[in-house]
């Protein structure tokens, strides 16, 4: 608790351009959730760099998430928006936390598996490691929720056997963190193949929606989806495409899946791919129209960088002395 209110932790990579299914799958999650709770989000740059970046381009995006989170809707007055990087206490307690994980439950980690296959000639001990980092991130805040989509729910889990086990040793530390999944849309599929889920670093820009599509290109995308050859509207798990097309449409318009079925029956996949891009042009126009005026606000941006890194660092050092005295380093003399 902080305050009177709980506290939620999330983040997300500045690698690649943001995706329909980030969108969907977190950032507006995170919209609904900033009242009720007091929230860090950050750009989580130092896990970025476990594949390897260019770097000029990876602070420029990290600059433009940075930017998107605000231009989504979350208000930097109200949520503490910061990067990762400027907030030491990130690194120095993940270095603590590496020592109370083990080499067994990290060789369990999909994404590990699936990113080393990825990247087979950079498997790094930052890969594997990676969810130590995110572990750390989140208890340095004493988060009491993580909003994130399925796909991270193991990390989410090793996170809460490292809590609980540096708890048990060490007395009550860390608050023990809670997944937040979002009712619907928590996995968003690929446009070109529904088995897999939409991912901002997939080849095929056809696969995936990015944030900053316009229009045409939203409607292009969608009217190239790959479905089947019912050619029947309906919600089931043979027909993913229809049914990754009916979760996204549901999103956008705030319509059920069956409300959705039924204002579609009869008709052909043509003009419900049409309606699907139509309305995800429309949930996105607002936030590029914004993102495209925060962007040439320099001097804005820059006191939000700062002022909020400023405030993460204050909470992060809290948790870090305790942590810190209990592993037995000598306090430092001031
Ligand atoms: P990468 O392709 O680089 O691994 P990614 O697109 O999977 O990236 P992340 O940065 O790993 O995105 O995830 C950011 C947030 O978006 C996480 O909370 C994740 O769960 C969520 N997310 C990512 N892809 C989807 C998706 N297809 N559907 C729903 N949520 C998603
Ligand atoms: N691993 C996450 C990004 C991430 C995160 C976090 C999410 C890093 N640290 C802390 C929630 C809380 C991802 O790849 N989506």
């Amino acid at each position: 608790m902080l305050g009177d209110k709980k506290v939620l932790f999330s983040g997300m990579q500045a690698t690649g351009n943001l995706t329909l299914g980030n969108y969907i799958g977190a950032l507006k999650n995170w919209l609904t959730l900033q009242d009720e709770f007091e929230t860090f989000y950050c750009v989580v740059d130092l896990h970025s760099i476990t594949v390897r970046q260019d770097p000029a381009e990876l602070r420029s995006r990290a600059r433009k998430l940075l930017t998107l989170y605000i231009a989504a809707g979350l208000d930097p007055e109200k949520n503490c928006i910061y990067y990762q990087s400027h907030v030491s206490g990130h690194a120095e307690l993940s270095w603590i936390l590496n020592c109370f994980t083990y080499m067994g439950e990290l060789n369990r980690m999909t994404q590990f598996k699936d990113k080393a296959a990825k990247h087979a000639d950079n498997i790094n001990a930052g890969l594997f490691t990676y969810p130590v980092l995110m572990a750390a991130d989140i208890l340095l805040y004493q988060a009491d929720v993580v909003p994130v989509g399925k796909d991270q729910l193991q990390h989410l889990e090793i996170t809460r056997d490292i809590a609980q086990r540096f708890n048990a040793i060490y007395g009550d530390v860390f608050t023990i963190p809670e997944p937040y999944i979002g009712k619907t849309g928590a996995k968003i599929m690929s446009l070109q193949d529904p088995e897999k889920k939409m991912s901002k670093s997939d080849e095929n820009p056809n696969a995936s929606i990015y944030l900053m599509d316009d229009k045409d290109t939203i409607i292009r995308k969608f009217k190239r989806a790959v479905t089947d050859s019912e050619a029947n509207i309906a919600y089931n798990d043979e027909q993913k495409g229809i049914h990754n097309l009916i979760d996204i449409y549901s999103v956008c318009t705030g319509k059920t899946p069956d409300e959705v079925v039924s204002e579609f029956a009869g008709k052909g996949y043509g003009d419900f791919k049409l309606a699907v891009g139509e309305s995800v042009a429309d949930m996105l126009a607002p936030m590029q129209a914004r993102f495209a005026e925060l962007e040439k606000d320099k001097a804005y941006i820059d006191s939000v960088i700062k002022n909020n890194a400023e405030k993460a660092n204050y909470f992060a050092q809290k948790t870090l002395r305790k942590v810190q005295k209990k592993v037995g380093f000598p306090e430092k003399i001031r």
